[in-house]
């Protein structure tokens, strides 16, 4: 006798980024994730990228309405958990993703601003950032740059050789409306990777990891999507960034290079089988 479908539905998570056809980074990455952490993944693409995991070689940006009708068509027909906001392509798909995020604003928003790659390639121009930092952030439930991300997001060109620490740069980035920001130290010069969740009363929460040796592609897409996954499995804040955080180091800690440039993080670390494999 056949079984129904079941009737229980997993969390719904958009993603809204651009294709790294690695499968390092980008939407991948953060189908990757969702589907690992029990999500179901609506992906909306915004770019197409050429790349190997040595780096990025072209970008094609979608057209912003095309971008704009990929969101429309899922969101009329679905109700969803959460938004996961990632590489953007161009200051009008900015806007208009803006225009649609503004008719759900219940609806809790992790916003990973791509603005290079870890390799250095830049993936959005002066104009894209600007229109993140007017339109989307006031829509933001949490943001999470690295400490490079986070300063050129909150530079201040008014003030003569601005030089804001990290905490200033949350301080700033709080003050134009989103509710929290994960600054990611794994660009910083420290022995450990600190990560510290800031909000408009100071410090939230700061977590230490030991510092893994090697060069990966696509751990800040799988760290912000682990978090929408956790806030639409219906974690508060602080534990969604504590758990999301385990959850990518694992990711990290189970990597692998399967070309001759970066590691990718294998967010399914806990469906694989590894017995015996060293003795093979
Ligand atoms: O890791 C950031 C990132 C996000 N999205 C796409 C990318 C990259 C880095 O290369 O290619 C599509």
């Amino acid at each position: 006798m056949a079984t129904a479908p079941s009737q229980l539905l997993p969390p719904v998570v958009m993603t809204i980024a651009a294709s790294d056809p690695t499968g390092g980074a980008g939407v991948q990455a953060d189908i990757l994730t969702l589907a690992s952490m029990g999500c179901h993944p609506l992906s909306v693409i915004t770019a197409l990228t050429i790349q190997d995991t040595g780096g990025v070689e072209d970008v094609l940006p979608i057209d912003a309405d095309w971008v704009a009708d990929q969101a429309r068509a899922l969101l009329e027909d679905m109700p969803i958990s959460a938004f996961k906001l990632g590489m953007l392509g161009s200051a009008e798909t900015v806007s208009v993703i803006a225009e649609i995020l503004a008719d759900y604003p219940d609806i809790p928003l992790v916003l990973d601003p791509v603005l290079a790659s870890g390799r250095g390639d830049a993936l959005a121009d002066d104009e894209t950032v600007s229109a993140m930092i007017e339109l989307l952030l006031p829509q933001t439930t949490i943001l999470t740059p690295n400490t490079l991300e986070a300063r050129r997001l909150a530079l201040d060109e008014e003030i003569d050789d601005d030089d804001p620490d990290a905490p200033e740069c949350a301080r700033r980035l709080v003050a134009t409306g989103c509710e929290f920001v994960l600054v990611t130290g794994t660009h910083a010069n420290t022995a450990q990777v600190i990560n510290t969740l800031y909000n408009d009363a100071g410090v939230v929460r700061s977590d230490a990891w030991d510092r893994l040796p090697g060069s990966y592609h696509g751990s800040g897409c799988t760290l912000a999507s682990a978090i929408a996954a956790n806030l639409a499995n219906g974690l508060d804040i602080a534990d969604a960034v504590r758990d999301a955080q385990d959850y990518t180091w694992q990711a990290l800690m189970a990597g692998f290079r399967p070309g001759m440039g970066q590691f990718i993080p294998d967010r399914f670390f806990w469906a694989r089988n590894n017995e015996g494999q060293e003795d093979a």
